[in-house]
Formats: C-alpha cells, sequence, structure tokens
C-alpha cells in the first residue's frame, strides 16, 4: 500500500485504524445486506394475507373509499367526527362517544339506531382521568349503497343545527 493511497483514505476513516480494517468492514456490511434482506424476505412471506379482512385494495380509486373492513366516527362536542364517511358495501362503521354528553347515531332513513350512548365516565368531561369507563359504542354494518344521513334524537338537528353526519355507501 502507497503512501498516497493511505493519504487519499485517512480523512475518510477518522479516528480508525486505517488499511487493516477496510476489507473487514467491507466483509461486515456485506453480511449484514444479506441479513436484512433475509429478514425481509422472512417477514413478506410470514405477512402474507396477514390482515383482518384479507381485503385487497382497489386501484385507480384515489384516496376514497377505503376498502371494505371497517371506519370510525367520534361523537363530541355535538358533532360527529368525520362528519361525511365514505366507504365501501360491506364496511362496518363504529361510532364511539368521546362526551362529554350521551348521544346517539340514528338513521334518518331508520335503517338505525344506537339508543343512548354513554359519555366516558369519571376522570372529568372527556374521561381522561384513571379508572374512567369508556364511552357508548355502536356499530353498523353498510350492505346497500346509498347515501344515509342521520343525527343524534337526544340533540335533534333542529336544536342542534349541524350536529348531523352522512355515510356515503359506494357498490
Ligand atoms: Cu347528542
Amino acid at each position: 500500500m502507497s503512501l498516497a493511497r493511505l493519504s487519499v483514505q485517512l480523512p475518510q476513516r477518522r479516528g480508525e485504524s486505517r488499511f487493516a480494517k477496510v476489507p473487514i468492514r467491507k466483509k461486515v456490511t456485506m453480511n449484514r445486506l444479506r441479513i436484512v434482506a433475509f429478514l425481509l424476505a422472512a417477514m413478506t412471506s410470514a405477512c402474507g394475507g396477514g390482515s383482518d379482512s384479507g381485503v385487497t385494495t382497489p386501484t385507480g380509486q384515489g384516496s376514497n373509499p377505503p376498502p371494505p373492513g371497517s371506519a370510525a366516527v367520534t361523537i363530541q362536542d355535538f358533532s360527529y367526527n368525520p362528519q361525511n364517511v365514505t366507504i365501501k358495501v360491506g364496511t362496518t362503521v363504529r361510532w364511539t362517544n368521546a362526551g362529554p354528553s350521551a348521544h346517539t347515531t340514528v338513521s334518518d332513513a331508520g335503517l338505525w339506531n344506537s339508543g343512548t350512548l354513554a359519555a366516558p365516565g369519571g376522570g372529568g368531561a372527556y374521561g381522561g382521568g384513571g379508572g374512567n369507563t369508556a364511552g357508548g359504542t355502536f356499530q353498523f354494518t353498510f350492505s346497500q349503497a346509498g347515501t344515509f344521513t342521520y343525527h343524534c334524537s337526544i340533540h335533534p338537528p333542529t336544536l342542534y343545527p349541524g350536529f348531523t353526519g352522512t355515510i356515503t355507501v359506494t357498490p
């Protein structure tokens, strides 16, 4: 190894003993790459088909709607969040009351009626403290396409404008 080559390598390998280590480090890097590749391959095969619904994502659909499965709506502060949900037929929507009041989700067309969903208990208005109970939940699976509006029967839109929601179900 010539002095000229050494002087080139010095700035690249600060603080390490130089030329003796170069081939070893290369070998270690190669082995690491092989191990990573092996792990990736193992994980990929292990995870194949491991999703809960087993459905595939449709292509060319943009960001909406998501594939059948589930969607979540949070009821909080006299609003449904998100207010508008677009899903595919077969999707289950789950409403969760995050408080502070008791609420319902009732289909305007009478498809579903959750009954009263309790607010989270304990720990203040939003149930943030310890030892609290979770807010009430309700879920409904949409088996037909269409646009379904809904409201809270305890706080009707006549008194709470904007406290409404829409589920758009595509074929
Ligand atoms: Cu309500």
